[in-house]
């Protein structure tokens, strides 16, 4: 049986010809930001990630298909869609059996875009280990995926919404290198600086690219994280992003907030405590990931080559 993959034609030519992709996710449009600002933002994410010389591929289940890139209605569909699945390793398959529209999180990308032979995704941030987790046992699929599936994942690390040491402390556990870019430490997705160390270091996408290689060469599997620092210029500081995201995460915990509603839930009242300057320092760190992710995508071809 062949797989339920369909690719828009220059997805498809792309991949047959060699050159680079970048896979992007779904979530974050329909999960991440509010309508239009959601659909505004994948576009000039996919713009620059042509720009930086790779083709995107945004990633999406409909009509029971996974779809690898979108075109232009069936993105603006997503966008304002009603009721769709947040998809992971645990929902995909059953998404796609009762025919349902879902957009997929970093571990069903990854999961989709491997299947597609795309090697690198831009992202924003990657769940976590929430905290209390020691009492709720909340953690983000999105980690055990990193040591699954051979993708290599540009992120501007997690947000201070989670707990980030355990979030560090899980990956190592599951053998994911974690490589912050360009700066020794683990940046917090609105702010370069978590305060903590990120594990590994590197200064160059030809680097990145060396080491997702090697790794299949040694046949290790997964992927890996790449932590991007926010632009220095879009940052929110730890101290002035802090007070929201307490506030966001007291109301989650009054109003019983769980599971698959956390994250969307806390991203919303953020967005509405910071005035929407949270999205807009969302928007400028995918467009900084979508730019490295290109760049080591292209590296990746020139080592295959
Ligand atoms: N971080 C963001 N925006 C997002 C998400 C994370 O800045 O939209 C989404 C991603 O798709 C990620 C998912 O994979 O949330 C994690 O959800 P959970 O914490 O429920 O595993």
């Amino acid at each position: 049986m062949t797989l339920p993959l369909t690719f828009t034609p220059e997805v498809r030519a792309a991949l047959d010809e060699g050159r680079p992709v970048v896979a992007l996710e779904s979530t974050i449009i329909t999960h991440g930001m509010p309508f239009p600002q959601n659909v505004e933002a994948a576009r000039a994410v996919e713009a620059e990630v042509r720009a930086h010389g790779a083709v995107p591929a945004t990633i999406a289940v409909m009509d029971g298909r996974i779809h690898i890139g979108l075109s232009d209605a069936a993105l603006d569909a997503l966008g304002q869609a009603q009721g769709v699945m947040k998809l992971s390793r645990a929902d995909l398959a059953a998404c796609l059996a009762m025919g349902r529209m879902g957009a997929t999180t970093v571990a069903a990308t990854m999961i989709c875009a491997a299947l597609a032979g795309i090697e690198v995704f831009a992202t924003g941030g990657i769940g976590g280990v929430h905290r209390g987790a020691d009492t709720s046992f909340d953690i983000s699929a999105d980690l055990p995926e990193f040591a699954l599936t051979a993708v290599t994942v540009v992120a501007a690390g997690a947000k201070a919404i989670l707990d980030l040491p355990k979030t560090l402390e899980v990956l190592e556990t599951q053998g994911v290198p974690v490589i912050a870019y360009g700066q020794d430490a683990f940046p917090a997705f609105w702010s370069r600086d978590s305060g903590l160390r990120a594990p590994l270091r590197m200064d160059s996408a030809a680097q990145i690219a060396a080491a997702q290689v090697m790794r299949g060469q040694l046949g290790l599997s997964g992927g890996q994280l790449v932590a991007n620092p926010i632009p220095a210029e879009a940052e929110i500081p730890l101290d002035e992003i802090g007070p929201a995201i307490e506030t966001a995460l007291a109301e989650a915990e009054a109003q019983g907030i769980a599971a698959k509603e956390v994250t969307p839930f806390l991203l919303d009242r953020i967005f509405a405590l910071t005035d929407g300057r949270s999205l807009d320092a969302n928007i400028a760190l995918v467009l900084n990931n979508a730019r490295l992710a290109a760049q080591i995508a292209g590296e990746i071809v020139r080592l295959r080559a």
